[in-house]
Parts: structure tokens; sequence; C-alpha cells
């Protein structure tokens, strides 16, 4: 993309509103706006980041063996009658009536939707189990909302949902997941730690919060170093694999002996049995949350399918959720510096910026063409006719993992700059290095 084509409104003064440094920095590289509290518009360098999240997301959910489909946001509050939450939610919920005084409800979380799909369709032991998911825009009439899109009232969330005939069965999936959690994080640049938590209005006797690191995160944090060594593996390449119990147990293990929790759980005598130099602390911000509830919804709704022996069976059930859109600013507060964003590779909205430090040069032009002609759309051309500065200031903002700075002299020799955003070392070398480097 031509930057002097784009909408990508860059604003040089710091909010008032934004109180932290994601809300800041999406403001002012121009990837959101809010169009009312706690309700924002995803701009087009913004929109990048959230669908190279949610391919990700996608492709580690398909890998573990969860299906997609996509619910309505749009709910009938019959079914929350029937699980006993349409009360029970309060005021979060927004409740609708429609033109034949019908109540309805945006969304906050899909439980007993898809339990009524399920509950529709699937009769026998031999259909199970399920793990069914959608990534969709959740509304939850939040007290304060705040930190930018972190505490959003609407929000895009991917939420599964598993169901098994037994306990033995829903404890798998919730370890497939939760391994396909860490390897979703890990190929996002994150560190992400899963912490025993509490369950609250999902309801459920067993549940993990995944928190990743930024010195503004909600919660203190308190964890093992173990947990800054493992590697996660990708689905089809050692590691772990999704389809043999054993693995999935060895697994488990390793995420739940180390010792990991939240301020809320924090055990201070436990903690004083880690060797010094093992602990680790901080602030944390919570991305994903999983849930194993067993028959919670499916008695309630009446649900059953029939087990080998034609007796009925209440299935099993786990819900598995991830802030898509709390994503998005949870990696700037854990990548960023005084300039600006520092996108990870994986989901930066362009691979390199390239900059053409003086427009109207015939060498600098033609270079640049070439370049960008190779890159399409993996890079943003600034073509805009600015000073160096300005180039500079507004790539380091927007945080391209790399920029190619193309100016006069190095032009007419045959040479670009590569800088790495991340490190700050700059490179001279021709312009077809800079593209294998930047891959
Ligand atoms: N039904 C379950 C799991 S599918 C559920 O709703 N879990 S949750 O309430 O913990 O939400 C899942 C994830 O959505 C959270 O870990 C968080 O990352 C994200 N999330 C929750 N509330 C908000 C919000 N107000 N703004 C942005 N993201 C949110």
């Amino acid at each position: 993309m031509r930057l002097s084509r784009s909408f990508i409104p860059t604003m040089k003064e710091t909010p008032a509103e934004a109180q932290i440094a994601s809300h800041r920095l999406m403001l002012r590289a121009g990837l959101v706006r809010q169009t009312s509290a706690g309700i924002y518009a995803w701009l087009p360098l913004g929109y990048r980041v959230l669908r190279n999240i949610e391919r990700i997301v996608r492709e580690e959910q398909n890998a573990a063996g969860a299906q997609e489909l996509l619910m309505p946001t749009i709910q009938s509050a019959e079914l929350w009658r029937e699980s006993g939450r349409y009360d029970d939610y309060g005021k979060e919920m927004l409740r609708i009536r429609d033109r034949h005084d019908r109540d309805m409800l945006y969304g906050p979380t899909n439980e007993e939707m898809i339990t009524d799909l399920f509950r529709q369709s699937v009769r026998s032991y031999r259909e199970m189990p399920q793990i069914l998911y959608h990534i969709q825009w959740k509304f939850r009439d939040e007290v304060r909302p705040r930190f930018g899109v972190m505490r959003g009232r609407e929000f895009l969330m991917k939420d599964a949902y598993s169901f098994d005939m037994d306990h033995a069965g829903a404890v798998v999936s919730y370890r497939k997941m939760m391994l396909a959690y860490m390897r979703t994080f890990q190929r996002m640049g994150l560190k992400a730690i899963p912490m025993v938590a509490d369950t609250g209005p999902i309801g459920g006797d067993l549940s993990h919060e995944f928190i990743i690191l930024a010195p503004t995160g909600e919660s203190q944090v308190y964890y093992d170093a173990a947990f800054e060594e493992v590697d996660y593996g990708s689905s089809g390449s050692g590691g772990f694999s999704y389809e043999d119990a054993g693995d999935l147990h060895r697994f488990f293990e390793l995420m739940t002996t180390n010792y990991a929790a939240t301020d809320e759980k924090h055990d201070e005598a436990k903690w004083a049995t880690i060797a010094p130099e093992r602990k680790r602390e901080g602030r944390g911000i919570e991305v994903g949350h999983i849930f194993y509830f067993g028959t919670r919804y499916t008695k309630a709704m009446g649900v059953t399918v029939a087990g080998p022996d034609g007796k009925p069976v209440c299935p099993e059930m786990g819900s598995y959720g991830v802030g898509v859109s709390r994503l998005v600013g949870a990696v700037i507060e854990a990548s960023h510096d005084a300039a600006g964003i520092i996108w990870p590779d994986a989901i930066a909205p362009f691979k390199a910026a390239i900059l053409n430090l003086k427009r109207g040069d015939a060498a600098c032009d033609a270079l640049c063409e070439q370049l960008y002609a190779r890159f399409g759309s993996a890079a943003l051309y600034d073509d805009r006719d600015d000073r160096a500065g300005v180039k500079f200031a507004d790539a380091d903002l927007l945080g391209h993992p790399w920029q190619i700075v193309v100016g006069p002299r190095g032009a007419a020799a045959g040479k670009v700059e590569l800088k790495r955003r991340a490190t700050g070392e700059r490179v001279e070398v021709t312009p077809e290095e800079a593209l294998a480097r930047v891959g």
C-alpha cells in the first residue's frame, strides 16, 4: 500500500483519554477509533493486525481438531432462561426487545446457544466427542470500559466448546485446548503462562487463565522460571501430539506442577519452597480463559446422547475463550518502546515499510517502485512528499518489523539501508539482500 493513498490517520499528540501505552499507541498509529464508550472501529492498519491474530488462532484451533462455525451475535432470551443465567447475568448483558416484544440479547458468550445446536443434532456416542468454535463479536456492558480494546464493551472473542461422553474425555479436550493456546500465543511472539483461576459466571470447577507479562497488567503474577524454557512446538513437528493421550498428560503435568498464580490465588507457603533464582514476578494481562464445567449446561437444558449400551448420557462440557481484540492491545503492551509499536513478525500489518527519503529523485523513485512491486501488499511504501525525519518517526510509530530506507546516495550506488525495528540494528545492503532478509 502507498502511504500517500492510505487511510492511516496518525496523531502527533498523545490523546488525553488514553491511560496506558497500548491505548495511546493504537490511537496515535491510527489502528482504531472509539465510536461509543468501549466500542471501537477498526481502521485498515488495526484491522490487518486483528485479522492476523484471528488467522493464527483459527489455524491452531483447526490443528487441535476443533471445527469452526459461526453463531449469531443476537440471541433469544429463551435459551438463557433454560440455563438459569438470564437473570444472573445482570447489567452486563445488553437486553433488546424486538418488534414482537420478544426478549433478545447481544451475546456476551455462547454456552447456551452451542448447547442448543448440539441438542438439536447429536444423538449418539458415535458422533462424539466434538469441539466447536467461532470467532464472533461479543457485547458486555462493562461498568468501567477502559484501556481501549483491552476492556471494551464490544470485543472479538474466539470461543470454543467441547462435548464429551465422560469426565476422562472432557479432560482430554481441556488439555488439547490448553496446548493449542500455548502454541497460539507462542506463534504471536508472546510468553503466556496458564494460571489456575476462578470460574465466575461461566461456572465449573476447573479453570485456567492465560496470562502474558506486561508492566501495565491488571494483576500481579508469580511463576516458576520453568515456563520460560518450554518450546510448545507446532502440530506435526515434534513436541506434543493432540492424538496421544500420554503426550497431553505430560504436557498438562508440565503446565500444572510448576508454580504459577495470580495474586487472587497466590499461596505464600508454596512460593517460599521455590528456589529464589527460579522465582519470577510481574504484572500480567489475561488473554485467554478456559473452563471445564461438566454437565452444568447439558443438565439444565436437558441434553442427552445415547451411550454404547443405549442408555442416555448427559455430555460433559468445557468452554475456551481467547480475547482476539484484546490481544492487539496486549501485544503492544508487551512490545513497544518510546518511539512506538514493535510488531512481532507473525502479526505485523506489513512486513516492511519502504521509506523513500527523496521523492522526485529518479534513482530513489525507481528503486522504491521496484521494491514495492516485489513486496506487493506485504509492504507499506512511504511515498509521501515529506521530510525524512517525519518518515522515520512514523515508521517507528507504526512498528513495522523492518524498514527499508532508500536515500539518494545509496540509491545511486545500488544500496539501501535495512533497519530492524526491534533492535534498532541498521545495515547497508543491496535491494536483493533486503528482500531476502525480510522474507
Ligand atoms: N465462555 C467463556 C469461554 S469461551 C468466556 O466467556 N470466558 S471469558 O469471560 O473469560 O472471556 C474470554 C476472553 O475474552 C478473556 O480471557 C479475555 O481475553 C476476553 N475478554 C473478556 N472480556 C473482555 C472485554 N470486556 N474486552 C476485551 N476482551 C475481553
